[in-house]
């Protein structure tokens, strides 16, 4: 099937389903819920990483890239898991962690040993002539991005934890130990690969300070560089094989760059993840801030993408949430009084773009932030750092919880609530990270009686049905209204008008003559009735086609 007609399923393992009762998720439960993944119709399913890790940013500080970790099972479960998946039709995608390893794998421990091949593998430098640390870059997930090099006089970097050491990409072993890593998976039959954060890769070999007041970040991001690692990777790897699907973590990429990386005929990547539109509930860029989202400015970011990324024939992968977002229905719908209406909303403005539309589960249920009361629910490595950064920089306690909890990661990593049961049918034992609303939304009552799920199955069948929607054009409609996001597609003379509206209020929108005898193709509310204007209601979305 074409890359276009297909959509992707997130599964973060660690909560999806715990067949052993130790209170994390596992391959084996995995394979247990595949009924209700095939029922969603999804084509491939995208796992967060289950290497060997000691777990400190779950599993994106990979210790042994070959190797199942025993919590979640076995390489003979894994083998059984694609068996399993393949017999149903859904693809897998394994998260590639290149950027760093975690400080406890092999080449690391061997370079700390003093083995000058593994010493190359990293970054590491002396301290600058003052002792000061080599720069004055910023850990991702706050403090300097340097530690002590065991008792030598050099520092590795890392741009993430202590205990995940940027790889030196300029080493071509580097390279060559990635491309295997990736050969190894593909010969047991996965055709789908996450690269984690690849496009930060291209870090140059003298490290210079950032200028004052500029990030770090704006000196090793996108560098012309990261095409050719990936031109590389991909000849090396993935790109033997004509079906294999890829996508690129592209953390603060450009319109330019992620049409260079995914345009076909650079034969880098099939698409790439952007996060810009999840930047506008940030007060001045900061993630650890808090503020309504910008409405204009989300619908532009939203059109200036999906237009940049058309007329230069790259390719998005389409996303409110993931495993590092909180729930996207908290940050742009209403939870509380149109959960559904607004997940469905959501929903409808990305699987009806051009790009590939991914769901992280629970997504199509409507799953909520959890709503945590202490700080002693956050397990997050990110979110207990902030927290410590935010008091440290003196806000109160009340206002550094408000902040961790609109931003935690943990929310959206809280187990899948399968029943209304009190460990919501994840387990049974003590979950890792506690569910908290499952009475209300659990996958029990949502197939059953709900109306999101069944939503979720149109928008995925209308994708795989009407070409327009996987291969038309994408349009800019008009920018200028308060409440709706709206935009065209278009395949030769059909066209497609998706209107989306923002808010808990209703609102009109002028339609054009041509939209007067337009066939309904999709609505989250019954009653849609098609004058020279239209009413939408809360959260109403409508595709109307256009013949
Ligand atoms: O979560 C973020 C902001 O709070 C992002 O900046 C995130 O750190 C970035 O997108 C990179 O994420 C990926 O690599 C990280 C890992 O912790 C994330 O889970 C992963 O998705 C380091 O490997």
């Amino acid at each position: 099937m074409k890359l276009s007609e297909q959509v992707i399923y997130q599964v973060y393992p660690k909560s999806f389903y715990d067949s052993d009762g130790d209170g994390i998720g596992d391959l084996k439960g995995i394979i247990q819920k595949i009924p209700y993944l095939k029922s969603l119709n999804i084509d491939m399913i995208w796992f967060n990483p289950f290497f060997v890790s000691p777990q400190n940013d779950n599993g994106y500080d990979i210790e042994d890239y070959y190797r199942i970790d025993p919590t979640f099972g076995t390489m003979q479960d894994f083998d059984n898991l694609v068996a399993e998946l393949k017999a149903v039709g859904i693809g897998v995608m394994l998260d590639m962690v290149f950027n760093h390893t975690s400080t406890q794998h092999a080449w690391f421990q061997k370079a700390l040993a003093g083995d000058p091949k593994y010493q190359a593998f990293y970054y590491l430098r002396p301290a600058k002539a003052d002792g000061s640390l080599p720069t004055n870059w910023e850990s991702k997930f706050g403090g300097p991005a340097w530690a002590p090099f065991g008792d030598t006089d050099l520092y590795y970097l890392h741009l993430f934890d202590p205990t995940q050491a940027d790889l030196d990409w300029h080493n071509p072993e580097v390279r060559t130990a990635c491309a295997e890593v990736v050969n190894f998976w593909r010969a047991k039959g996965v055709q789908g690969f996450r690269f984690d954060v690849i496009n930060v890769t291209g870090k140059a070999t003298d490290l210079v300070d950032a200028p004052t007041g500029v990030a770090s970040k704006t000196l090793y991001t996108d560098t012309p560089v990261v095409q050719d690692y990936l031109k590389e990777l991909n000849q090396a790897s993935f790109g033997q094989d004509p079906d294999s699907i890829t996508v690129g973590e592209m953390s603060s990429t450009t319109i330019k760059n992620s049409i260079g990386y995914s345009n076909p005929d650079n034969h880098e990547l099939s698409m790439v993840f952007n996060f810009h539109h999840l930047k506008t509930d940030y007060v001045d860029g900061r993630k650890w801030s808090r503020m309504p989202f910008n409405f204009p400015r989300l619908k532009h970011l939203l059109d200036g993408w999906a237009t940049g990324m058309s007329a230069g024939n790259g390719w998005q992968a389409l996303f409110w949430n993931n495993h590092d977002q909180p729930r996207a229905i908290d940050r742009f719908g209403d939870p509380i009084r149109y959960r559904a209406k607004s997940a469905e909303m959501l929903a409808t403005v990305i699987h009806l773009m051009r790009g590939t539309p991914f769901i992280y589960m629970g997504e199509e249920i409507g799953m909520t932030d959890p709503n945590y009361t202490s700080m002693a629910d956050y397990v997050d490595i990110e979110a207990l750092n902030a927290y410590r950064a935010l008091l440290h920089s003196g806000y109160s306690h009340q206002d550094a919880f408000t902040i961790v909890k609109t931003k935690a990661r943990d929310n959206s990593r809280t187990p899948m609530q399968w029943d209304a049961s009190q460990k919501a049918g994840f387990t049974t034992g003590r979950p890792w990270l506690r569910p908290t609303n499952q009475a209300q939304i659990n996958v029990a009552d949502e197939v059953n009686h709900g109306e999101i799920f069944a939503y979720y199955q149109q928008l995925i069948h209308l994708r795989k049905t009407y070409p327009i929607i996987a291969d038309g054009d994408y349009q800019t409609w008009r920018l200028d209204h308060d409440q709706v996001f709206g935009y065209w597609r278009t395949l030769g003379d059909q066209k497609l008008l998706v209107l989306n509206n923002f808010y808990d209020t209703a609102t009109t929108v002028d339609l054009p003559d041509e939209a007067l005898t337009a066939q309904v193709l999709l609505s989250n509310y019954d009653d849609v009735h098609v004058q020279s204007s239209l009413v939408l209601h809360p959260y109403q979305s409508v595709a109307l086609l256009l013949a």
